[in-house]
């Protein structure tokens, strides 16, 4: 099936992995439960900047407002304390936003958790 993971970065005690393909937050959230870990949910710019490091393309963040809409929390329901909104975002575009990608320059944008985007896990 060639690699699981194509990249690796540690930062403390967290391992990043990414995986260069684009899918779903569900199935990101499938891959990464697969090996015990879990979808990237950085908690400081160190760790924003690690992974961002790594890729070169969007990828999906473990924060969500599928609950209650604009408060953003990790998947075990935990609160965003730290945060790296891009100007005007969340904006939850289209009545439809409910997943957090990081962009380009290592800022956060809301969008749709059923567009695909490339999957970063944290163990
Ligand atoms: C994008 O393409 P548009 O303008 O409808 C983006 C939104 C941003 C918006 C910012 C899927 O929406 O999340 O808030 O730009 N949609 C996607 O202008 O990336
Ligand atoms: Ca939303
Ligand atoms: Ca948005």
């Amino acid at each position: 099936p060639g690699l699981l993971f194509s990249l690796g970065k540690k930062v403390g005690k967290k391992l990043y992995l990414i995986k260069n393909k684009e899918m779903t937050f569900n199935s990101v959230k499938n891959l990464c439960a697969q090996f015990q870990g879990s979808v990237a949910t950085p908690r400081n710019a160190e760790e924003n900047e690690a992974i961002q490091s790594l890729v070169s393309a969007d990828i999906f963040l473990g924060f969500t407002d599928e609950v209650t809409e604009g408060n953003f929390v990790d998947l075990v329901g935990r609160s965003m304390t730290y945060k790296n909104w891009a100007e005007g975002e969340p904006n939850n575009a289209n009545s439809g936003e409910n997943c957090v990608v990081l962009l380009k320059d290592g800022k956060w944008n809301d969008v749709p958790c059923s567009f695909s985007y490339q999957a970063v896990c944290e163990f």
